[in-house]
């Protein structure tokens, strides 16, 4: 059994929505179970700014999938969220970031593990922080202090509670 983290966004068409019904779609994925979810977070858009807020939160999964055939369920399921690929850093309904699998290290051209961006992303590590304060990157790295040095590290809201179905 791996344990992976998944980040999770949407700023389109009921964002709150779309990363709430995918949080408990990702307890439905093919050997793989959700073992715990954050809150939801009201952020502001990094990359280009002329798009709306993103809904984001992180989950916690145990799966007995290899790292590319969960991220190949996490963009089916994208896929299914009517995804439409436009720019990088683009609005989207929904988008599904392998964060961390067990303590891999991977530099895959499909796949890079820890995700490339996640210790610069405020969005990433408050909900993470959140459910996991003592989290660390495979190379040891906190994520607490990683958030510590954020200059926007203060600025994700946190939503009220939302109830999800019981884990499978
Ligand atoms: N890929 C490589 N490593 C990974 C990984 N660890 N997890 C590859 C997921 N995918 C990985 O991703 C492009 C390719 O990255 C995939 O085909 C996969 O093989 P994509 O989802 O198609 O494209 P993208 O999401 O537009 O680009 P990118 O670089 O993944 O963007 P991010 O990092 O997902 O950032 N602001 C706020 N507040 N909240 C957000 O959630 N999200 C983004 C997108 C920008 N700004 C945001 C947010
Ligand atoms: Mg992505």
């Amino acid at each position: 059994m791996s344990f992976a983290w998944i980040g999770l966004g949407s700023n389109l068409d009921d964002p709150a929505e779309h990363v709430t019904r995918a949080l408990t779609e990702l307890d439905g994925l093919p050997l793989t179970q959700r073992v715990l979810a954050s809150s939801l977070y009201a952020t502001r858009p990094v990359g280009p700014a002329d798009q709306p807020d993103f809904i984001n939160a992180v989950a916690r999964l145990e799966t007995r999938l290899s790292p590319l055939a969960l991220l190949d369920q996490l963009q089916a399921l994208e896929q299914r969220h009517g995804r439409v690929r436009e720019r990088r850093w683009g609005p989207r309904t929904l988008d599904l970031d392998l964060l961390l699998f067990n303590n891999r290290q991977l530099s895959w051209p499909r796949l890079t593990l820890p995700h490339a961006q996640m210790t610069r992303r405020a969005f990433v590590l408050v909900p993470l922080v959140e459910v996991a304060p003592k989290l660390s990157l495979p190379d040891g790295q906190a994520l607490s202090e990683s958030l510590a040095k954020l200059p926007d590290a203060a600025s994700p809201r946190r939503m009220p509670e939302v109830v999800l179905p019981e884990s499978r």
